[in-house]
């Protein structure tokens, strides 16, 4: 696995979530995180590849996971919507929790907001919203996570 497009937030809007396969190419794994609002199947048909998918606060009768923590290379990766985290007040409790479940990577969504940020322990993402976001500017974003052949994690922020 070596090319990772993460999403979130695509409140039943998937143009933009089509563009965006477009212009990465199919990737090896799409990871949506929550607010897929029920549509999670034509998603996955969509991307045509595996597809990791947690709920969100707008998932109100979903069976889906809440949280998921996958394994990518040698990456531990906690999967989140963010909501329980109180993550538009800040990334405090969302990092002390990754952080005390031995994690190298939390990725969340719920602010709509794209944010890479990295420090010694914790790498912590959110790709923005591709539907609805809420940044300056306002560009419907995801972020590739790429391994290179070392099996080291690159993120990159991409707008449509
Ligand atoms: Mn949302």
């Amino acid at each position: 696995m070596k090319k990772i497009m993460v999403v979130s937030d695509t409140h039943k809007h998937h143009r933009n979530l089509a563009r965006a396969l477009e212009q990465a190419g199919t990737p090896d794994l799409l990871i949506h995180l929550g607010d897929a609002e029920g549509y999670e199947d034509y998603i996955a048909d969509m991307a045509g590849c595996p597809l990791e998918i947690v709920s969100g606060n707008n998932d109100f009768f979903s069976m889906l996971d809440k949280e998921k923590e996958i394994r990518i290379g040698k990456y531990k990766v906690l999967l989140t919507h963010g909501h329980y985290y109180y993550v538009s007040a800040g990334l405090d409790t969302l990092r002390k929790e990754a952080y005390s479940r031995g994690m190298d990577i939390v990725m969340f969504g719920h602010t709509h907001r794209p944010l890479i940020e990295y420090d010694k322990e914790l790498t912590v993402i959110n790709p923005g919203s591709l539907s609805y976001p809420r940044q300056p500017g306002r560009k419907p974003s995801y972020i590739m996570m790429e391994l290179d052949r070392e099996g080291e994690a690159h993120f990159t922020i991409h707008y449509l």
